[in-house]
């Protein structure tokens, strides 16, 4: 959207223009953007945007940056411990892969006017959320394999429809950041076939990770429809496309075929195909779990933020290397500019 640029300031509050004048100039801007969103085109960091819309984006975009990086820390506890060499080589590219996505979508929160320090200092004093789904510990290494098939999948499953949100810098970031999840969720399904189709103990394993991480992937897609908070708004402003309830189930109806194929059973007496609903019936999620991990008692919340402060801390020195390299750079730059404008000065006098 170029039409309308956020350049308001010199009318709107300005001394005597009337309220009336303002409160026109708002609608109209308001109905720029509100046509913008209703034919499909992208809003940009410079177009006006309701403030409203501005908020619940950096809410949402610094949520799922926080959870990208926060992510980092399960997979990453087996790089270590990987059984093979090409194992561990594909799982740490993962784990980059996950601190990448976390850099693009700090970037696009900071072109909503935040800064990143700013969105980690939330994150780390507990006033911005990272997804539940990395309060959960990873027990063995077939945890590995359960992730990148359940949770990278649950996200690809939420992700591909915000490659058509409304926000043009959240939409262009999701683009890759889904590719690179599919190769997550490809991995993980073909490391937990490789164990389903071992030995009696390791398909054990692999069963055991499955029946962990089901139920916590289903809590990925948010509260029920009821519940959710956000998502009518969301909807109505083109941010989110589908419900919470909309995805969980598109998820389900993908992974039942996928977990018969692996040969490994799904943690869920009622599962089972409706045929009237075309879709597969499941049991009861339990939400009082799902919230009470959000208010910070999962068996990990405690664990992964102070591992985030620390490794925060530890990177202290880092960035004010970069500063002070930064400064340093300015500055020789300055007087490299101020030389050549005294020689140009003195040639021309000459
Ligand atoms: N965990 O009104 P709604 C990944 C909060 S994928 C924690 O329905 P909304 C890849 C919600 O913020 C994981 N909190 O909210 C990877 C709100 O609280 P607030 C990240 C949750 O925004 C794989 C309240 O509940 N993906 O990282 C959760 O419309 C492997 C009410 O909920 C994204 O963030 C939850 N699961 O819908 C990385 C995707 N669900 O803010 C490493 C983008 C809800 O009012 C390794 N985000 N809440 O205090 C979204 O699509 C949406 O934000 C939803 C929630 C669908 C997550």
């Amino acid at each position: 959207m170029t039409a309308v640029t956020a350049g308001t300031a010199e009318t709107t509050g300005a001394p005597g223009v009337s309220d009336a004048a303002v409160a026109a100039e708002q609608a109209a801007y308001e109905a720029v953007f509100d046509a913008a969103v209703a034919a499909d085109e992208r809003i940009e960091p410079r177009d006006w945007m309701p403030e409203a819309y501005r908020a619940s984006l950096v809410r949402q975009i610094a949520q799922h940056a926080h959870s990208e990086i926060i992510g980092m820390q399960p997979e990453a506890n087996w790089i270590t411990r990987a059984p093979s060499l090409r194992r561990k080589a594909i799982l740490m590219a993962k784990v980059q892969d996950e601190a990448g996505h976390g850099l693009y979508l700090y970037s696009a929160a900071e072109t909503l006017g935040t800064s990143r320090d700013e969105l980690l200092d939330k994150l780390h004093s507990g006033r911005q959320k990272y997804s539940s789904i990395f309060n959960y510990p990873t027990l063995t290494w077939a945890d590995v394999g359960a992730i990148g098939w359940l949770v990278d999948g649950a996200a690809i499953t939420n992700q591909v429809p915000l490659c058509r949100c409304s926000y043009g810098p959240y939409a262009r970031a999701m683009v890759r950041v889904c590719k690179e999840e599919s190769f997550h969720q490809r991995q993980g399904y073909e490391a937990l076939l490789a164990l389903s189709r071992g030995t009696e103990a390791q398909h054990a394993m692999a069963q055991d990770a499955v029946d962990r991480w089901w139920w916590p992937s289903l809590m990925m897609f948010g509260p029920p429809d009821d519940e959710s908070t956000h998502t009518a708004q969301a909807m109505a402003w083109k941010i989110k496309r589908h419900s919470n309830d909309e995805l969980r189930q598109r998820f389900v109806d993908i992974a039942v075929p996928q977990a018969e194929a692996l040969g490994l059973t799904l943690p869920d007496p009622d599962l089972r195909w409706n045929e009237e609903r075309g879709h597969y019936d499941f049991g009861a999620i339990d939400w009082a779990e799902f919230w009470d991990v959000l208010k910070g008692n999962g068996p990990c919340n405690e664990e992964r933020l102070s591992r985030r402060r620390q490794a925060h801390e530890d990177g202290a020195w880092v960035r004010e290397a970069a500063a002070a390299h930064a400064e340093k750079h300015r500055v020789d730059k300055h007087h490299a500019e101020q030389h050549q404008h005294t020689g140009k000065h003195g040639e021309a006098q000459a």
